[in-house]
């Protein structure tokens, strides 16, 4: 099982020019303003403040990027906060598109609330990741908010709305910690096959 010791905050990019690139796999963590992207990376890193968590939405504004020793997490600006300027929306909306573009990530975890029917906006990203042929997970966050069976539940009216299996959602807790060992799982198989891809 993969381990995660001493993960380090990199850098911020508030534009193109501030990507990183490295040899390592560069993985972007997705979702929804709140839904729980900061709360994952020191979940997984087993540190309390890696990243920043609020309880006001709409914090995160740049992409951060975490080295994680084996493979790089990038915290993506969550999408869908109602309460920012046009101005500001489009901004974000310039960032995201060119990272996809050209921010080099080699897999997505693309996070939901497991409590709420996925938005428009967690479709328009799911479809897009279908679309642009990039891999990824889902993970639904604050399991802990549900018993196993309204958990159940839940999954299946996440699964229909992205149009995927049931199991193919992971539902995972930042406080119970519940999920995490799938998502080392997913994420050891995203850097055996880069270690493969650089051996060819
Ligand atoms: N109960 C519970 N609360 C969580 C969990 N994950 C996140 N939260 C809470 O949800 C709120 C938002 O968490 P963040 O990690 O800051 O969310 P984010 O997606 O990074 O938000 P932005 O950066 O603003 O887009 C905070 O109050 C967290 O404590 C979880 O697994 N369980
Ligand atoms: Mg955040």
């Amino acid at each position: 099982m993969l381990k995660i010791t001493n993960a380090k905050f990199i850098t911020s990019a508030a534009a193109k020019a501030q990507f990183i690139t490295a040899e390592k796999p560069i993985i972007a963590v997705s979702g929804k303003s709140n839904v729980g992207k900061s709360s994952f990376i020191n979940a997984l890193a087993g540190q309390k403040k890696l990243a920043r968590v609020s309880q006001e939405p709409g914090r995160t504004r740049l992409i951060n990027y975490f080295d994680f020793g084996t493979f790089i997490l990038a915290d993506l600006p969550g999408y869908g906060y109602a309460k920012v300027s046009k101005a500001e929306k489009a901004k974000w909306a310039q960032l995201l598109d060119d990272f996809f573009k050209v921010g080099g990530a080699k897999h997505v975890i693309a996070l939901c609330d497991i409590r709420h029917e996925p938005t428009e906006d967690d479709k328009l990203m799911i479809n897009f990741l279908y679309t642009t042929l990039t891999p990824f997970n889902i993970v639904a966050t604050k399991a802990d908010k549900l018993s196993r069976a309204q958990q159940d539940k839940a999954l299946s009216v996440i699964s229909a709305a992205f149009k995927c299996g049931r199991g193919d959602i992971i539902a995972a807790s930042a406080q119970t910690k519940q999920g995490y060992d799938r998502v080392l799982e997913e994420l050891e198989k995203v850097i055996s096959a880069s270690d493969d891809g650089e051996n060819q």
